[in-house]
């Protein structure tokens, strides 16, 4: 078999190729040469994208999918303990995540989960197929700082306007979280449909959301003259 030098590019072909135990092989190296976790999980997501469009294309079928949410359930597991936090995260951070009822998609959900917690964020994961109701009974008891839905199909999209609509007629306006929602399907006409206050396509954006979102919050707490 062709030896390939390890790249991100070569891993993003491995991953829409299908080759399970050539990807762990090829993150391990990746990781090894110290490639940043980030680029490699930005990676993963747009050869899911492309395994996608096969799927909608008829190249691959709902086997294909599987084996993909499986391949990067791997890779997120050995890419996750090399995540360094460059700083002390602002405040603890409550964030409360779930799939959407009707949905049971959870590879982005769980990834952007996993890599909050490493950011020192208190993350109550609802999981998958989530009810609003059950979505506004967390809200109300645990009191985050944020709410993040995340919607894969456009099926989704009305359950994700009912949970967001639930929440703002019934949490008071002190306790009122920022809402972030993501996902395959999700633009900008879905965000203003649904009264989202932010869309997050990856990790990164999802971070930089919650720390912006944290550091506001602080602000406010700290009087000028303490
Ligand atoms: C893997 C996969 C599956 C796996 C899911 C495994 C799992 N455990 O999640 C399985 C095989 C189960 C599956 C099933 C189905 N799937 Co599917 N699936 C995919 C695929 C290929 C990749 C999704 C994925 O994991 N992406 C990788 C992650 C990392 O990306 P992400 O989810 O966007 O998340 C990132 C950001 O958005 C953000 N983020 C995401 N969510 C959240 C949440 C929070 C809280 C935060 C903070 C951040 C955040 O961070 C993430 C990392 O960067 C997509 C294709 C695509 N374009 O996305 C289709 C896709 C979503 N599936 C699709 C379909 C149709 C289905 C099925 C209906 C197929 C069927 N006939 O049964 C079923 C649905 C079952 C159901 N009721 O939910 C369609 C939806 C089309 C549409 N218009 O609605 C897609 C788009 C494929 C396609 N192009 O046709 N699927």
């Amino acid at each position: 078999m062709t030896n390939y030098k390890p790249s991100l590019e070569r891993l993003a072909q491995l991953i829409t190729l299908l080759k399970d135990s050539a990807c762990r092989r090829m993150t391990k190296q990746l990781l090894g040469m110290g490639t940043d976790p980030t680029q490699i999980m930005e990676v993963c997501q747009k050869s899911l994208i492309d395994i996608g469009r096969k799927y909608e294309t008829g190249e691959y079928f709902i086997a294909g999918l599987i084996m993909a949410g499986d391949i990067m359930k791997q890779i997120i597991d050995m890419v996750l303990p090399h995540v360094k936090t460059p700083h002390k995260p602002y405040g603890r951070g409550r964030i409360l995540i779930g799939t959407v009822a009707g949905d049971i998609h959870d590879l982005g959900k769980n990834m952007a989960g996993a890599m909050l917690t490493t950011y020192g964020y208190e993350v109550r994961d609802l999981g998958v197929d989530v009810r609003p109701e059950n979505f506004l009974e967390e809200a109300a008891g645990f009191k985050p700082h944020l709410v993040g839905l995340s919607s894969l199909m456009t099926s989704g999209h009305s359950a994700l306007t009912q949970t967001i609509s639930l929440i703002r007629q019934n949490v008071r306006p002190a306790d009122r979280p920022v809402i972030f929602i993501s996902g395959a399907m999700i633009i900008e006409s879905v965000k203003k449909r649904s009264g989202a206050d932010f869309i997050v396509n990856n990790v990164a954006e999802t971070v930089f959301l919650c720390e912006r979102v944290m550091m506001e919050i602080q602000s406010k707490e700290i009087k000028p003259d303490e």
